[in-house]
C-alpha cells in the first residue's frame, strides 16, 4: 500500500544535523518538501540560509527559502552552535550566496503555504521563535497548523543540565506555542538520544543521496560527530523521519510547561500522569487546602485537571529497527 505523501515545511538553524534532515527529507519519494525559513540557533538566519542553499545545489534541487529570526523573542542572542557545526554551522562547506533577494517574512511564507497546503506539516528543527511570531502576528490564519518540534529534555539536556538547546534559546517561543490552538508535537532529547549511531549506519543513509550530497555529508558528518564527543546522536534527523512517518514512534499527550529565565531556563516540564500533572496546576497550598476537604476533594482534582487539558504530544520512544529500515528509500 503507498503510503500518503507528508507536505513538509521546514522551519530550521541548518546545522549540520539539519543539513542532514534536509538532504534526507530531499531523497524521500513520499515527502513534499514546500519551502525553508531559517533561524539563528546554530549559526545566523543568514548562515542558515546559505547553508540550505548549499544542501539543495548539491542535491541539485531547488526549494523556497525564506529568511527568519535573528533573536529570540526576548532573550539576548545566543549561540553555542560553533562547537558542534563549526563557524559557518557546516564545518567549512557553507558556499558563498547572495541572499539578498530571498523573501525575509518568513510568517507571511508559513501562512501562504499553509492556505495552499491544508495538510501540511512544519518540521522546526531550531530554536521556536519564527513559528512563534507568525502564530502572534496570524493566529486565525494558523489555527489548527501540525507543528513536529525537535525540543525539549524530560531528564536532562544538552545546552544545560535541565535543558535541551532549541529550547534553551528560546523558550518563550516553545512557552507562547503551547497556549495556541495548533497540534504540537515535541521530539524530545531523551527519545533521539537512545540510539547511538554507528559509522556504518550512517554510511547507508548517505548511499541513499546524491553523489555531491554524499561527499557533502561525508566531510560535515564525522567533524560533527568528534565535535560532540564521539556519540552520533542525530537529532534533527530522527525529527524528519518521524514527521514523514509518524508511525515510526510511540507518542504521548502531556502537559507541559517550560521554564524561561534563571538556571532552570529552557527546562520542559513533562506531565503524562496525572500526580505529575496536578502540581503543574495547583499550588502545594490549594492541594493543602483540598485535603481539609474529603467529600469535595475528588472533584475539584477533576475540575482542576480539566481547567488546563494537555497542550502538547511528546514522542515516548522511536521504533528504531523500523526507522532504520527508512534509511533508504
Ligand atoms: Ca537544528
Amino acid at each position: 500500500m503507498r503510503e500518503r505523501i507528508m507536505q513538509i515545511w521546514l522551519d530550521s538553524d541548518m546545522g549540520v544535523d539539519d543539513a542532514l534532515a534536509l538532504a534526507w527529507l530531499l531523497s524521500q519519494a513520499d515527502c513534499e518538501l514546500i519551502g525553508i525559513s531559517t533561524v539563528f540557533g546554530n549559526t545566523t538566519a543568514q548562515g542558515a540560509a546559505a547553508n540550505a542553499l548549499t544542501v539543495l545545489a548539491a542535491a541539485q534541487q531547488q526549494r523556497f527559502v525564506v529568511l527568519g529570526a535573528e533573536q529570540p523573542l526576548e532573550h539576548a542572542p545566543y549561540s553555542t552552535g560553533f562547537f558542534a557545526h563549526g563557524p559557518d554551522g557546516l564545518w567549512g562547506a557553507q558556499q558563498a550566496w547572495d541572499l539578498s533577494s530571498l523573501a525575509n517574512d518568513s510568517a507571511a511564507a508559513l501562512v501562504q503555504a499553509y492556505e495552499e497546503n491544508p495538510d501540511l506539516t512544519v518540521l522546526a528543527l531550531g530554536p521556536l521563535t519564527n513559528l512563534a511570531q507568525a502564530l502572534q502576528r496570524y493566529p486565525d490564519e494558523l489555527a489548527g497548523l501540525h507543528i513536529v518540534a525537535m525540543a525539549g529534555a524530560r531528564y536532562g539536556g544538552n545546552e544545560t543540565v535541565v535543558a535541551e538547546s532549541n529550547t534553551f534559546i528560546d523558550p518563550h517561543a516553545l512557552e507562547y506555542l503551547l497556549h495556541q490552538p495548533i497540534a504540537l508535537e515535541l521530539v524530545l532529547l531523551d527519545a533521539v538520544r537512545e540510539y547511538t549511531w554507528p559509522a556504518e549506519q550512517i554510511d547507508y543513509l548517505l548511499s541513499g543521496f546524491a553523489p555531491q550530497l554524499r561527499e557533502l555529508c561525508q566531510h560535515i558528518v564525522p567533524n560533527f560527530v568528534q565535535a560532540t564527543g564521539g556519540q552520533a546522536h542525530l537529532a534533527d534527523l530522527c525529527a524528519a523521519m518521524y514527521a514523514v512517518h509518524p508511525d515510526l514512534a510511540e507518542t504521548k499527550p502531556a502537559l507541559v510547561r517550560v521554564l524561561v529565565d534563571g538556571w532552570g531556563r529552557g527546562q520542559t516540564l513533562i506531565a503524562d500522569t496525572f500526580e505529575q500533572r496536578m502540581p503543574l496546576i495547583l499550588q502545594p497550598k490549594q492541594i493543602m487546602a483540598l485535603l481539609q476537604e474529603p467529600e469535595q476533594f475528588e472533584q475539584a482534582l477533576q475540575d482542576a485537571l480539566a481547567s488546563q487539558p494537555d497542550n502538547a504530544q511528546y514522542v515516548l520512544r522511536f521504533d528504531w529497527p523500523r526507522m532504520l529500515a527508512k534509511l533508504v528509500s
